[in-house]
């Protein structure tokens, strides 16, 4: 008798942010034959957590964690949790992993937005130099945890241009481009940004893993 395929492997994309499902739906869409995504709506919603870690790769775990706990209910899951943001060298690396809440907490995308902009009124573009960070950090149904971290490099606009992306996307302009992320379409973000790129370092691991 032939052997049956292996069943693949149910990931949780543990986020409570629209735009980055977005993002993912475009990303994880194709060449994931290992792996099958689905939402929050199988263990009822994002749980609040608390980000209390000064890195991206902390804050990813604490979100990780915190979901895959609520899966053991039911077992069989992995999970991954995207703990991503903007650093700006001349602001010495903020906004940072306090991105969200840039502009206070509960701020909105403009709001964070704007505030950026303000800190950078004056400064000349050669000092606007800024990078997106993503860190991953899946859990697999047994527990065992793995990290991803990846890097886009750009520049700081004078002024938000575009409506697509969300985010920072409007005012972050990718290395070797004149557009902003907000100008740019889902699929040409897909191929440059660093959830992209984090991406690819987990299509990577769970190739390894089945190969
Ligand atoms: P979850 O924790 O539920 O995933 P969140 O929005 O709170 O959602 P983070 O703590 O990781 O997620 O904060 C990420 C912030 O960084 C996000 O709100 C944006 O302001 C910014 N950011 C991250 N990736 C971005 C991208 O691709 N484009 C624009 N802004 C981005």
């Amino acid at each position: 008798m032939a052997a049956s395929a292996p069943e693949p492997l149910q990931i949780i994309i543990a986020t409570s942010n629209p735009g980055k499902v977005r993002d993912f739906s475009v990303l994880l869409g194709t060449d994931f034959p290992e792996a099958q995504f689905v939402g929050t709506e199988v263990i009822g919603g994002m749980p609040e957590v608390d980000e209390t870690g000064t890195t991206f790769e902390a804050n990813a775990r604490l979100k990780a964690e915190a979901v895959w706990q609520l899966t053991q209910a039911k077992g069989g899951y992995a999970v991954m949790a995207d703990d991503s943001g903007l650093a700006v060298d001349y602001l010495g690396g903020a906004p940072g992993v306090y991105s969200a809440r840039y502009a206070g907490v509960g701020a909105s995308d403009g709001e964070n937005r704007d505030k950026l902009l303000d800190a950078l009124q004056e400064v000349p573009v050669d000092q606007r130099s800024a990078r997106f960070v993503c860190n991953l950090c899946l859990i697999l149904p047994e527990g065992q945890l793995h990290q991803f971290e990846a890097y886009c490099e750009g520049t700081i606009a004078n002024k938000a241009r575009g409506e697509n992306g969300f985010g920072y996307d409007p005012v972050f302009i990718g290395e070797g481009m004149t557009e902003t992320f907000g100008e740019c379409s889902p699929q040409e973000k897909a191929q440059r940004s660093h959830r992209a790129k984090a991406v690819g370092l987990l299509r990577d691991f769970l190739s390894q893993q089945v190969g």
